[in-house]
Formats: structure tokens, sequence, C-alpha cells
């Protein structure tokens, strides 16, 4: 373990990786604590590592534990943390009260952000990404995610965002918080189990090279924040719109009815919408993450 002046705990590979100078990948951990099932949490986390290993990138799955923010989880850890009954779900928010408390952490896609690019990782793979939930206009419920791509110069590869969000709202906060909003090899603007969400994407780039280049200009110009690259899921996991959908509305009213509110909500709605597709949700979910791992990758070792 390698210790810095920050509060990081370098795990080997990474302090190795960021030693020679050689790529590596962020990986969140609430999909691993709050997104997906055991022990196909546990699996896939150990499966997308490999994806970027692969790849020719290494992996840093992050988490806070004990007071540190870890860049890279060895085995144990990772499995300890995938099968920890009470882990917190840290975003910006909760991120430096967590630490201080020192209690177990698994952070967001905003929380990873931030942790990324206090270790100088550019790049970061996940599923998706939070965003303006349905009926924020009365609940206010927009997640830290947004706020996060438009202020930390991390690249986020993720399929798009779920349709139990409102997909519109969802890309009209991002543009007005100047976040760059890339579809990968497609027009439309993924919606993570189905491959298009029926919206144009703002942008469009088909080579990892020159969502590298479009990085490497932002830091040139001095833009806060990041970039949100949409990667459809493969088409041979895709669900299409027309059985997910049903799922989807069932896991809202249910939510709507047990007055499930703020953090649970994504969670609750994840697990919710596993049962009803009986499990086939979830292996799409992994299909989509091992394939953003990979592309994370590819776009890592481009900016170098
Ligand atoms: N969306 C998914 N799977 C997930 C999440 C979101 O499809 O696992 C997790 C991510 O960690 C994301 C977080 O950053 O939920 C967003 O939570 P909230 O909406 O409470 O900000
Ligand atoms: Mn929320």
């Amino acid at each position: 373990m390698t210790q810095t002046p920050l509060p990081l705990t370098l795990s080997p590979e990474v302090a190795a990786a960021r030693a020679a100078g050689s790529p590596l990948v962020a990986l969140e951990s609430t999909i691993i604590t709050h997104g997906m099932p055991w022990p196909q949490n546990a699996e896939t986390a150990r499966q997308v590592e490999d994806a970027v290993r692969e790849a020719g990138a290494t992996p840093a799955t992050i988490a806070l534990m004990a007071g540190r923010i870890h860049i890279g989880l060895d085995p144990d850890a990772l499995d300890a943390l995938a099968r920890a009954p009470e882990v917190m779900k840290v975003s910006r928010a909760d991120m430096a009260a967590c630490l201080a408390l020192g209690r177990t952490g698994a952070t967001t896609v905003a929380a990873t952000m931030i942790a990324a690019h206090l270790a100088g990782i550019s790049v970061f793979a996940t599923g998706g990404i939070g965003g303006v939930h349905r009926g924020a206009e009365t609940t206010f419920d927009i997640s830290a995610d947004l706020e996060e791509l438009a202020q930390t110069p991390v690249t986020v590869v993720a399929a798009g965002a779920k349709a139990i969000l409102d997909l519109p709202k969802t890309l009209e906060v991002l543009e007005t918080r100047g976040v760059p909003v890339i579809a990968v090899g497609q027009d439309d603007f993924p919606a993570f189990w189905s491959r298009s969400s029926g919206l144009p994407a703002p942008l469009r780039m088909d080579d990892p090279a020159q969502i590298a280049a479009a990085h490497r200009m932002r830091r040139t110009l001095g833009l806060p924040g990041g970039q949100l690259v949409a990667n459809p899921i493969p088409a041979w996991a895709e669900i299409p719109r027309a059985e997910i959908d049903p799922a989807i509305e069932a896991a809202l009213a249910e939510a709507a009815a047990q007055g499930i509110a703020a953090k649970q909500v994504t969670p609750f709605l994840l697990d919710r919408i596993f049962a009803a597709t009986a499990g086939r949700s979830l292996a799409a979910n992994i299909a989509l993450v091992l394939d953003n791992a990979r592309l994370a990758a590819r776009i890592a070792r481009e900016i170098g």
C-alpha cells in the first residue's frame, strides 16, 4: 500500500501503474453495494476489473474505508464490500463525513469522480449515471452526479441513463451545466437497457481517440468539468423498450406508494426492476458495464 498526504491509499497494482505512467480506469463501488444483488455484484466487479486489464489499462475500484479513500481494492476488500450489509452510499455531500467518521462507504458516480481526480485518474467506467428523476419539478430530486460532471474533469463512460429518470430533463440540465454528452457510434442518446432513448444525443463520436482528444482540449481550454460518454448497450444484450417499460412503470408506482425518497430511490427501483424481469435486466446491466469498461480502457490509453 502507498500512503500520500491526501487520505488516499493506492493498491499495489494502482501504485505501480501510476509510477509507470500507464493508463488507469476508475470504477465505482455503489454499483456493487446498492446497484446489484450478491453474489452477482462481486462476480461483476471482478469481471469488470479483468475487462479493463484485458483492454490494456489498470482498474482502480474506489471505496472509503477506515478514514481513507481506497484507489484500487484487493480481491478480499472487494469481496468484503460486496457482502457488507451496512455500507453508506456516498455522494459529494457525504464524502468528508464518511471519512471523518471512519465508516465504510461506497462511492457513487459523483464521489468516484472526486476520488479519481484526486488520484490523477482521467477516465471512469460505470453502468448508468444518476439524473433528473421523473417528477423532479415537485420533488427537486436531481442526482449530484450531474453537478459533478459540471465540476470535475473526469471522462465518464456510461450506457446513458435509465428510463426510470426523466431523460429529456436530464439532457437539459447537462446542457445548461456545460457537460458534453457524446453518444458513441450512433446519433441517439442510449437509455441503459435500450440502445436508443428516442432522443438525439447532443454530440457523437465513433473513435476513442476523438473522445480522448476532446478530453485533452477541455483541459487546454481550462474548462472545468468532465464529459459524459454514452455507450449503447451491446445489441445482443438489449432489452426492447416495450419489455422494460412496464417493469419501470410498476417500480415507479411502488416507490410512490411506499413513499421511497432521497438516496433510497435509485436502489429501490433497480431492485424492483431486477425482480420484475426475472434477472434479465441484471444480465443486461452486467453486459453493458463490461462493454463500458473496455471502451474506457481504450480512451484512457489514448489520453495517455
Ligand atoms: N444508475 C444505475 N445504476 C446505479 C446507479 C445509478 O443505473 O448503480 C448508482 C450510481 O452509483 C449513481 C447513483 O451515481 O446510483 C446515483 O444515485 P442518486 O440518484 O441518489 O444520486
Ligand atoms: Mn436523488
